[in-house]
């Protein structure tokens, strides 16, 4: 599952959609790089100065995405990096912020990004932080999937 297959998006008519980005802080070089491509989508698609916050890691994201979610954003993109230690760390963190994500998304009908890098390495998480060497870019992929889905939501709410 590293890419294979993924669409290429068309996102048309959403460059008046109010976008927040929530991002972890662990390993500052893979999240720089997933959050310069966040910020490289969105402008690509028109949506300039999103709302950026940050929290302290990968757990924290969901809280910090449902308190967005319910300031009438159209959609929040969630960044983090989770990196397999010696202990079962790794699995709670991915476990608790993946179902928190999803329970937001459920919860308030806005849809969340899922720019969560779940590695067993740095070298892993480098390749698919859209830096100038890594093969996937999974800010940018994050982006253009959350506001796809806010422009098919948008469009499905204004039919009769
Ligand atoms: C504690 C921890 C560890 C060991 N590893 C990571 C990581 O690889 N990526 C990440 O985003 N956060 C990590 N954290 C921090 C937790 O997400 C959380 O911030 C702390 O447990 C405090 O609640």
């Amino acid at each position: 599952m590293a890419g294979q297959g993924a669409p290429e998006l068309s996102v048309e008519n959403c460059q008046n959609l109010r976008v927040a980005v929530v991002a972890a802080q662990w390993h500052r070089p893979v999240m720089d790089g997933l959050l310069d491509g966040a910020r490289r989508a969105l402008s690509a698609l028109g949506i300039e100065d999103p709302t950026v916050v940050r929290v302290p890691g990968s757990f924290e994201l969901p809280v910090a995405a449902q308190a967005l979610a319910a300031r009438r954003y159209d959609a929040v993109i969630a960044l983090g990096v989770v990196i397999r230690g010696g202990t079962p760390h790794f699995d709670y963190v991915c476990q608790a912020a993946t179902d928190g994500l999803s329970r937001v998304a459920l919860d308030s009908g806005v849809p969340i990004g899922f720019g969560l890098l779940t590695c067993d390495d740095e070298k892993q998480a480098l390749d698919r932080a859209g830096l100038p060497d890594s093969h996937e870019d999974k800010g940018k992929e994050a982006v253009e999937a959350a506001v796809a889905t806010a422009v098919l939501l948008r469009g499905l709410a204004e039919q009769r």
